[in-house]
């Protein structure tokens, strides 16, 4: 009877596995992860030798994770060695995963669909195919060449009119249980395909680069962690070893230091069997013939996980190559970019600092052997986290996207040969009567500027663009000078550069599809500007019974939620509690309440920087910090709430349309800071600086085109004004600003004749 229950359970497992491959929990029932100390190398081999799975791959002494049954459990105890649960019980963990990624399938529409469970080697081909139906005029498929047993390995080829371009490849799933580097590598063609002719980066980059995208480069292995009766921590491939023990660690397996002994193994049991000899796998040799083949790549990533890393080259020795200083940079950006999107923090570097050196691997066989910028990433998720190679399917379009950013710097490293930027940014106004001068940057990648040719272009609105050179301040430095214009134009403009090649490159990128913009202004009515220098009339209020605002030099020193320094850098700001040590608001609120400010008329921009830390103590995240308006200083309404969540500390300078806030028609308020500690043990920690009221207009300098002398009317005078002037360059005369006071004046002030 409990045989046949138990062999119809099998049946429907089996049924349901075939819908959904999944890892089989009965395969894992009495097992666990846990994190073990293993105090030296013989404890090591010991425990290897009695048939423990280290799920390092390369087992040593230290801290990691090992999958243990009871029995091993029991024998680690009796060797008194010390040890913590990951996964406490490996079958339920299984089971409990296997139900959310069915959840997550259930639940998953549209777009991020194929985002929302981790996918088999099966879904990848019916999605590739897809693909290349979707996008067949810019994508071509690629099969490198077959696995072990015989599976394709596959991927696309963006290239947006077929042309000769230099490459950038991006590939997956060297190691077969890394489950979140496929859809993280394959993300990357998507959101290329569908960005194309959308996004003007992407279309930029994508018209001058072409993008290889691998997901799977060890198909064997990746089903084998799927299948029931496989095993969900599988590494390497398939190959059959003629032995007890299958696999070669395809990132061992590369002709560069190949089996030079940096975590490698000639144990075909080893998870960093180096294999029978260098590049013997066919899988390493499809993507290697492929690379060969093409002969124009010059950067690409290999992504595996977890750790949360950027490993830049050399992997196997820190002797740095000739130019580590721009790759390392080129890492820099890349981390930079993955933690522009969900804050995350990747560390770079190379990986002997900051994983171990590891010999034959797709780090170095690349640089060394054609010069590509290669990196390996390690994904999702951080080194300490118990998920490692198993992070919940939630993870996968997070870490997808993240790393997407790092993606598009590699290929913009490749597409530019200079980068352009504006250190202090666009200017956000230009004037009537003045020009307006901007920083620029040239920085040399792969080629020198010529400086001679930097250039700004510029137009008032629609019509062709005019030019002006940059100056050139030395080194990286230039300065671009925007003319006047009137206050019905929509300035547009845009910088370029030219390499002593004679590559030009813009800034931005995509110019002139995409501009630069600013908005003319000819005055700036000023209604309040208060650095915090001294008080023109802030009171303080409140219940609270210590840690009030007042205003100074921030005294706190940065400690628990303290700004460090004021916030628009004058010096002094208003603050709670603002003494050295543990001090905040304590039982009840701090108002802050501002003199009355006066905004007549419509149009006023609002402008402060404020500070809200609640996340230290005992109750964090409870509190809240509000800034609030009134006009007749009774009802109040909001402007702005920070808190209760989100508010770990740190200068945010935000501005507000008065008009939007309901404003309109109000001709003076009061602003009121609060500060409350509602929860009992929460540290509250609020400033208030730089408070700027003010109205940008724009009167064009000559409102009455024609009348030159400025008596309100065109006329006789202004005619005598350009006779006086004929044949010279003098402006007085030179109506239509062309160089030359001439007919083309005369005419234009008789067609402008009378009253202005
Ligand atoms: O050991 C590996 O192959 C990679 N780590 S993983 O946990 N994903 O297996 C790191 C390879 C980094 N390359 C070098 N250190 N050369
Ligand atoms: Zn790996």
């Amino acid at each position: 009877m409990i045989h046949l229950i138990s062999a119809c359970a099998m049946v429907v497992t089996g049924a349901a596995a075939a819908a959904v491959p999944m890892p089989n929990p009965t395969d894992y029932v009495g097992k666990q992860v846990i994190e073990l100390d293993v105090p030296d190398e013989l404890t090591v081999t010991q425990l290897l030798d009695d048939g423990l799975s280290a799920l390092a791959c390369r087992p040593a002494p230290g801290p990691g994770p090992w999958l243990v049954d009871a029995d091993q459990l029991a024998m680690i105890e009796a060797l008194g060695l010390d040890h913590s649960p990951l996964i406490p019980d490996m079958a339920a963990h299984q089971r409990a995963r296997n139900a959310q990624r069915r959840a997550a399938r259930a639940a998953a529409r549209g777009l991020d669909a194929f985002y929302s469970d981790y996918r088999t080697y099966d879904e990848y081909q019916t999605r590739i195919d897809q693909f290349l139906t979707d996008h067949a005029d810019i994508a071509t498929s690629v099969t490198l060449g077959q696995s072990h047993e015989g599976r394709d390995i596959r991927g696309v080829v963006i290239n947006v009119d077929g042309t000769d371009k230099p490459a950038v490849l991006f590939n997956g799933c060297q190691h077969a249980r890394e489950w979140i580097s496929p859809p993280t590598t394959w993300y990357i063609a998507d959101m290329l395909a569908d960005g194309y002719g959308v996004d003007s980066r992407i279309t930029a980059l994508l018209d001058r680069v072409e993008v290889v995208v691998i997901p799977i480069t060890n198909p064997d292995g990746y089903e084998y962690t799927y299948n029931a009766g496989g095993y969900r921590f599988w590494r390497k491939n398939r190959r059959d070893n003629s032995g007890s023990c299958e696999g070669v660690d395809l990132n061992r397996n590369w002709g560069a230091d190949w089996n030079g002994g940096e975590s490698t193994s000639t144990d075909p049991c080893s998870d960093v069997y180096v294999g029978p000899s260098s590049m013997s796998e066919p899988e390493v040799q499809a993507l290697a013939n492929y690379c060969l083949g093409h002969g124009d790549i010059r950067a690409q990533i290999d992504f595996h996980s977890y750790s949360q890393l950027i490993l830049e080259p050399r992997g196997y020795t820190t002797v740095p190559p000739p130019d580590w200083d721009a790759l390392h940079a080129l890492g820099g950006e890349m981390a930079a970019g993955i933690q522009s999107v969900h804050g995350l923090s990747y560390t770079h570097d190379n990986p002997c600092h900051i994983l171990y050196c590891a010999s034959g691997t797709l780090i170095d066989w690349p640089y060394e052997t054609y010069g590509a910028s290669s990196f390996t990433i390690e994904l999702r998720p951080s080194s300490g986290s118990g998920d490692g190679f198993d992070p919940p399917p939630s993870q996968i379009l997070p870490c997808a996207e993240e790393n997407f950013e790092a993606a598009l710097v590699l290929i913009e490293d490749v597409a530019v040969p200079m980068t352009i930027d504006l250190p202090m940014g666009p200017p956000s106004i230009v004037h009537t009567d003045a020009e307006t001068s901007f920083a620029v940057r040239v920085v040399e990648r792969s080629e020198a500027p010529d400086s001679s040719t930097a250039t700004l272009h510029y137009r008032g609105g629609a019509g062709a663009f005019s030019e002006r050179g940059l100056t050139h301040l030395g080194g990286e430095s230039y300065e671009a000078s925007l003319p006047a214009f009137e206050c019905d134009d929509s300035p547009e403009y845009y910088v370029s550069v030219a390499s002593v090649g004679g590559t030009e490159v813009r800034y931005p990128l995509a110019a002139p599809d995409e501009v630069l913009t600013s908005e003319v202004v000819s005055e700036l009515d000023v209604a309040f500007d208060d650095d915090g220098e001294t008080n023109p009339g802030w009171s303080v209020s409140g219940t609270a019974s210590d840690g009030h605002w007042n205003r100074g030099v921030p005294a706190g020193g940065g400690d628990r939620g303290d700004p460090p320094t004021d916030g628009d850098g004058s010096g002094q700001c208003w603050l709670t509690d603002n003494v050295a040590g543990n001090s905040d608001v304590d039982g009840g609120y701090s108002a802050l309440t501002s003199p009355e400010l006066v905004t007549p008329g419509d149009g006023w921009t609002m402008s402060y920087w404020r500070w809200f830390s609640n996340d230290y103590g005992a109750s964090p995240n409870e509190d809240v910090m509000l800034v609030e308006w009134s006009e007749d200083g009774s009802t109040w309404s909001l402007v702005e709430q920070i808190g209760p969540t989100g508010a770990s500390g740190g200068w945010v300078q935000t501005d507000f349309d008065l008009d939007a806030l309901g404003m309109s028609g109000v001709e003076s308020f009061r602003l009121r800071v609060t500060a409350e500690d509602a929860g009992s043990g929460s540290v509250v920690e609020a400033g208030f600086d730089g408070v700027q009221i003010v109205k940008m207009d724009c009167v064009d300098a000559n409102p009455c085109p024609g009348d030159l002398d400025g008596d309100g009317t065109v006329g006789v005078d202004d005619v005598l004004l350009v006779l006086g002037a004929f044949g010279t360059n003098d402006p007085a005369g030179d109506l239509n600003g062309d160089g030359i006071v001439d007919v083309n004046d005369i005419l234009g002030i008789v067609a402008a004749f009378g009253p202005c």
